[in-house]
């Protein structure tokens, strides 16, 4: 791929969301897009979104459990980018007119106080960096036909980034074992999934640790008042309207959202 291929996939996912279309995977073009090739078309869909005038509220990871390795039939953790136009207050709604799919996951988000840099970061720095932790709601979308693709497929689809809900309930991380949260995720009052936030590469810090290593190979930095989401803990649920999904994390709070048409 180049340059020019890059700016037309970023463009060609870009009017997939906002016309609330599927399309056909990228490697059904371009069966030898690399990942390297991807996160190249992931940042000119970036820089699309930041040309709109939307803002970052921070990086993502993705794929970080086994859980969603195994539902999503992909071996490595990714990145991805959330916007301000993304974020739902607790207890708010979603439309499924405004999306095409969507699935939602539970996960932990890390609030940073301060800047996080380097190749070797280690989940202690990122502990030492973080000012709180909060529960969240990921509401995750792919733009790709069945909510199918491959690993060069979700990335530059910007790791089906769609909206999330986060708690307004803040905690300082070291009061508490972060690697030791049991997870419940509810639709209707019925629990649709659980698991254990070590389940996300051990330690949920060491998720934003491998993003800081992984952004610092392209000479970017975490920074202070970033949101970090570090993976769904839970598998991803289908949504419908109706649905009312809450999400209980152990000594972190319980959320919730509604699904509406
Ligand atoms: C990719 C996004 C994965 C997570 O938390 O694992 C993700 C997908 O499953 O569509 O956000
Ligand atoms: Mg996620």
């Amino acid at each position: 791929m180049n340059l020019a291929s890059y700016k037309s996939t970023a463009e060609f996912l870009h009017q997939s969301e906002i016309k609330k279309s599927e399309v056909l995977r990228i490697t059904t073009d371009y069966p030898e897009m690399t990942i390297e090739d991807a996160y190249k078309v992931q940042e000119e869909l970036v820089a699309i979104k930041l040309k709109q005038g939307h803002q970052i509220v921070g990086p993502k990871m993705g794929l970080t459990s086994q859980a969603k390795m195994r539902q999503m039939n992909v071996k490595e953790p990714i990145y991805g980018y959330i916007f301000d136009y993304m974020v739902i207050p607790e207890g708010g709604t979603i439309y499924m007119n405004d999306l095409i799919h969507p699935k939602v996951e539970a996960e932990i988000a890390f609030i940073l106080g301060k800047d996080i840099e380097g190749t070797a970061v280690t989940g202690a720095e990122v502990l030492a960096a973080t000012e709180h932790v909060v529960p969240a709601l990921e509401i995750i979308d792919s733009r790709y036909e069945n909510f199918k693709f491959t690993l060069p497929d979700v990335i530059a689809d910007n790791a089906s980034s769609s909206r999330v809900v986060l708690g307004d309930h803040l905690t300082k991380p070291e009061l508490l074992e972060l690697d030791s949260i049991g997870v419940t995720l509810s639709i209707n009052g019925e629990i649709k999934d659980s698991g254990v936030s070590a389940s996300v590469v051990g330690h949920p810090a060491n998720s934003v640790a491998m993003l800081a290593n992984m952004l610092a190979r392209k000479g970017e930095k975490l920074q202070a008042g970033n949101i970090i989401l570090t993976g769904g803990i839970t598998e991803a649920v289908m949504l419908s309207a109706g649905d009312l999904v809450s999400a209980k994390l152990e000594s972190l709070g319980e959320i919730s959202f509604k699904v509406a048409k």
